[in-house]
């Protein structure tokens, strides 16, 4: 598929003005109330699609399906065929790159350049999970009972998985959730999230044509508060997987408690990256900025309270001000643009009520600080990116997730307040540090209470390194080896040989 390198000229097959139905049991099939609701493009306000908007009945039919696969002929899949089943969906998605990204881009804003550049991660997270398809194993355990017992365990699939995730990543987030899930032996209900349905959508018609069987990958959109609720307490559902605000987090977690299914949960945050006078400036002002800027600041990790040592305060928040002014915001589609819209006139009103409290609070806009409305843009929810100065660690902007293209500047003196005060938040996912100094490099990351530490970089990303919270960023992880655990139950097996 060749992509036209002109803002708007592209529109993928996919967008065919046909109803987007929900995807179970390997049927495409409308809601059972047969209500839809409609998808739309953050940057032009554009409607994409109708979307089939699932409830509690079409929660109930995916999760029958998902149990009936489960049982049947799923639980036959040898292990190395569940292997060539991701590989073969790896190169699916590889080949179908370039409208996945473009679907990204339409339904939630992220630059085309970005959704583009998600292509390794998505594609490696696939071939990830299928080598270890094939190297799960249980293991005998030498036990010191008197007489002839022989001990052994046995890894199973935990079963049937209710996947919730955000809008802020459609395309890596749905992999994210099935990966592990097909390389285990689990089958999935997934729920996209409301304001970006297509690309999991677009997934599910790839599983089809890969050769996942009827039941093993289900997609059914509609609203949190009706299909997410209904996912996360049911009686059917062996784990929930949810990525999302911690608030919803603290909702599945209850509904959870039904039948103690399993849950990983995957937050927000308010991570601090912390700017040394020593470091390589020139790498620390972008590296600093695109750890927030990113995305639009709709990335959990989001490097958003940016502690800088005092001396290089004023210089360094002035060039962050000034490489943040020379980002290109605009329609994602367009290949230039380095900032896109947000999601949502929800999103929109968050972002701009925070600039709003921001300046209230007495912090000084170096950069941005207001919704732009200048032609084209007026028809979007785009938000410039911000510098916050004179930050103090109690305002609400150094407290409470933006998830906007704001950061707030706080200065610090020395390594050990830093520390403090960069552990001083109720979250703890991602955080970063830029320095030339290897013992506080060390120092730091051994002391800062968050799930990543990047140091010289922010938001690195493998499939092989685990991803996750601290404290109320959520538990779990994503990636590596413990995220292919968490798909999985251990049972232990006595034998007495004697
Ligand atoms: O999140 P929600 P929203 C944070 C970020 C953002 C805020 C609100 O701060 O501003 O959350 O965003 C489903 N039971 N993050 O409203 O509500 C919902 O349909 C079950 C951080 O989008 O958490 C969607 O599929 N499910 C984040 C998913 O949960 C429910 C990414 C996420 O929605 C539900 C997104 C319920 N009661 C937002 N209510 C991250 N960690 O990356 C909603 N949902």
């Amino acid at each position: 598929m060749t992509y036209q390198d002109k803002p708007g000229a592209f529109r993928p097959a996919y967008l065919d003005g046909k109803l987007k139905k929900l995807f179970i049991d390997g049927q495409w099939v409308e809601a059972r109330s047969g209500k839809t609701f409609q998808s739309h493009n953050p940057a032009t306000g554009e409607v994409l699609a109708d979307v089939a908007e699932g409830d509690a009945a079409d929660i109930d039919r995916a999760v029958e399906a998902a149990r009936r696969a489960f049982e049947g002929p799923w639980s036959k899949w040898k292990p190395a065929e569940r292997q060539l089943l991701l590989l073969r969906l790896a190169d699916l998605i590889e080949e179908n790159i370039e409208e996945l990204a473009t679907l990204d881009t339409l339904d939630m804003g992220a630059p085309i350049s970005r959704t583009r550049g998600n292509k390794q991660r998505a594609v490696g997270m696939l071939r990830y999970y299928a080598a270890h398809a094939v190297t799960i194993h249980g293991e005998t355990i030498e036990n010191s009972l008197p007489g002839d017992i022989f001990s052994y365990t046995l890894k199973e699939p935990v079963g049937v998985v209710g996947a919730i995730i955000p809008w802020n990543g459609p395309l890596t987030a749905t992999l994210w959730k099935i990966g592990p899930a097909l390389a285990t032996g689990c089958t999935v209900v997934l729920k996209p999230a409301e304001e970006a349905p297509l690309t999991p959508l677009r997934i599910a018609e790839l599983c089809e044509q890969a050769g996942v069987p009827p039941g093993v990958v289900n997609v059914v959109p509609g609203y949190g508060e009706t299909a997410g609720a209904a996912l996360s307490g049911h009686m059917g559902v062996d784990k929930v997987a949810f990525t999302g605000s911690h608030v919803t987090g603290q909702k599945i977690v209850q509904a959870s408690a039904n039948n103690l299914k399993r849950v990983s949960l995957e937050l927000g945050g308010k991570s601090p990256d912390i700017v040394f006078a020593d470091a390589d400036l020139d790498a620390a002002v972008p590296g600093a900025a695109m750890a927030v800027f990113a995305n639009s600041g709709q990335i959990c990790s989001a490097g958003t309270r940016l502690f800088v040592e005092r001396k290089i305060y004023d210089e360094f928040t002035a060039r962050v001000a000034e490489f943040s002014r020379s980002l290109k915001v605009g329609d994602g589609i367009d290949p230039e643009v380095q900032v896109g819209p947000l999601v949502s006139t929800e999103q929109l009103d968050r972002v701009t009520g925070y600039l709003k409290v921001g300046q209230e609070e007495g912090a000084k806009a170096l950069a941005g600080g207001a919704r732009l409305t200048d032609g084209a843009l007026s028809k979007g929810f785009f938000v410039p990116p911000t510098v916050f100065a004179n930050v103090k660690d109690d305002m609400r902007i150094a407290r409470e997730e933006i998830f906007g293209p704001v950061i707030s500047a706080i200065p610090f003196d020395d390594i050990d307040e830093v520390i403090k005060r960069g552990n001083n938040t109720d979250f703890g996912l991602g955080s970063g540090l830029w320095t030339r100094d290897v013992s506080k490099a060390h120092k730091i990351a051994k002391s800062l209470r968050a799930g990543s530490v990047w140091v010289n970089c922010y938001q690195a990303m493998d499939p092989a390194v685990p991803f996750g919270g601290y404290k109320m960023s959520g538990y779990g992880r994503e990636s590596g080896l413990q995220h292919v655990e968490e798909y999985l139950n251990v049972k232990a097996v006595w034998i007495k040989t004697a």
